[in-house]
């Protein structure tokens, strides 16, 4: 009779596959499975010498090869495709058996699954997973969520196919239910807001100072050994330099600008505004590609509303020094923005959300990995009880030191007719931030007029309501 398999995992394209031959690679024994056989004969043709793999034809048969409890990660796309997968497995499962779903569900979609698997006594993680079809086999960053029992088990397993640094795995319970997903889709969010600043930063530097994919190329390298060193900043020096094969030109400026996106960027900010969380950076970034998605009606506008010539400025130090500013301290807002929303939705959820071990967690494997991370795991185990991370020393000081550039920067931008939407709405976030009296009072009594909303006042408690129409007095309510 055949060994039983350690581990399960059905749907075999490109990160199914890559995070099977993961976990082939570190020792585990796993079955295989896809809808269609194709892609299991590929595996097990290309790759069935990395490890011990166990081939099956039929969930039947996928099932069977597992050792008990079993532990079966489904990697398939997300949607109706998992429930349809879920659906299939189910009848074959027995109590305590683990499904890991490791594609990008909604987190709503987790906690349903979760709460309809739980009445079956079949335990469902919710595990996202970011590093792309590379970190999945080399090692992604992962973030399960669900029952405890079900971390207990598949641990030992994830931890070892998560990549480690300083030799923390970079992978841990975020908590119950939906938790994993939701990190995963604020990580996503955050990832978002991170490419658009650092998109904004190369229209400054090619628009207003005219330089070229090249140099920018240079810039972005340079920037990558200090505060900002980050695989996206890495990958953008990367991809700027990056030359075209046909024309021979940057392939960067052979590229169409109209970004795609997937749906999790989207899904943070509607999150955020039903909870009411200020995620301003990211909101941008999703609204800055729907923008980028209209290139007829941008065609129009180029012409119709065009924008006299601006004069040429030289780049020199203190320009792109005032640039990496201006990203910095945006960064700094995005970063604090998004774990301010990992805040509020554990409050909502009853999630008990470790903000320190995500950073943690983030440091490697996945797409916003970065040095600031560090800090970010320093700031919440010094100053875990800061209102905002913006407020823990570390941060505060740096957005300070980069405050007179960063609203220059946006000052130029704005001159320049150069679209900084996430510079700009990270600025303006924290200068209503550190307003201790913002303009709402203004609200307040225009909502109390048109509709009798009432308003609270600083001199003494109660709801108060002015009878605006009638005979201007106020009355307590
Ligand atoms: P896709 O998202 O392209 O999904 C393809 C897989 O889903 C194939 O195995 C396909 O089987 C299977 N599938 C579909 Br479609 N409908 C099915 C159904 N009704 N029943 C059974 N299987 C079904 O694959 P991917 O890009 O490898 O991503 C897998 C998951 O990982 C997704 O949820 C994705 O969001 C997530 N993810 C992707 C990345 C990334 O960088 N790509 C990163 C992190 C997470 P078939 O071969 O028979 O058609």
């Amino acid at each position: 009779m055949t060994e039983l398999a350690d581990l399960g995992v059905t749907g075999l394209a490109v990160m199914g596959a890559n995070l099977a031959r993961n976990a082939a690679r570190k020792g585990l024994r796993v079955a295989v499975h896809n809808r269609s056989n194709e892609r299991t004969e590929h595996l097990l043709a290309e790759h069935g010498h990395e490890g011990a793999f166990v081939g099956t034809r039929s969930v039947e048969e996928f099932v069977a090869a597992l050792s008990k409890p079993r532990a079966i990660i489904i990697m398939v796309k997300a949607g109706q495709p998992t429930d349809d997968v879920i659906a299939e497995l189910v009848p074959h499962l027995d109590e305590g058996d683990i499904i890991v779903d490791g594609g990008n569900a909604l987190f709503s979609d987790t906690r349903r699954r979760e709460r309809e698997l739980a009445a079956r006594n079949i335990l469902f993680v919710g595990m996202g997973i970011s590093g792309g079809e590379e970190g999945a086999l080399e090692g992604p960053s992962m973030m399960p969520g669900g029952a405890k029992a079900a971390w207990e088990r598949i641990a030992p397993m994830v931890t070892k196919m998560a990549v480690s640094v300083d030799g923390t795995p970079c992978c841990a319970h975020m908590g119950p239910d939906g938790a994993g997903h939701y990190v995963k889709m604020v990580h996503n969010g955050i990832e978002y807001a991170d490419m658009q600043l650092i998109a904004e930063a190369y229209d400054l530097m090619r628009t207003v100072y005219g330089m070229k994919a090249k140099e920018i190329a240079e810039v972005f390298a340079t920037w990558n050994t200090g505060d900002l060193d980050s695989y996206l900043i890495e990958i953008t020096a990367i991809v700027l330099a990056k030359q075209d094969a046909a024309t021979g030109s940057a392939l960067v400026d052979m590229i169409r600008d109209e970004a795609e996106q997937k749906g999790t960027g989207r899904w943070t900010a509607q999150s955020a505004l039903e909870l009411g969380v200020p995620i301003t950076a990211i909101t941008e970034a999703v609204f800055a590609r729907a923008l980028s998605g209209r290139p007829a009606q941008r065609a129009a506008a180029a012409k119709a509303l065009s924008h006299a010539p601006m004069a040429q400025r030289k780049a020199g130090p203190a320009e792109i020094a005032m640039i990496r500013d201006a990203l910095y301290a945006s960064k700094i807002v995005a970063y604090a923005q998004g774990f301010e929303q990992l805040e509020v939705a554990s409050k909502q959820y009853g999630w008990d959300l470790d903000l320190g071990l995500i950073a943690t967690i983030w440091r490697g494997g996945c797409i916003i990995r970065a040095a600031f991370l560090d800090r970010i795991k320093e700031g919440y185990a010094s100053h875990a009880d800061a209102p905002s991370l913006l407020l823990q020393p570390y941060f505060r000081d740096g957005v300070l030191k980069a405050e007179q550039a960063w609203r220059d920067v946006v000052i130029l931008a704005v001159q320049s007719g150069v679209a900084v939407p996430a510079f700009a709405s990270c600025l303006a976030y924290f200068d209503g931030l550190r307003r201790e009296r913002g303009p709402a009072n203004l609200l307040q009594g225009l909502r109390d007029y048109f509709g009798a909303h009432t308003y609270r006042r600083f001199d003494k408690e109660g709801t108060f309501h002015t009878r605006w129409p009638q005979d201007g007095s106020e009355v307590e309510v």
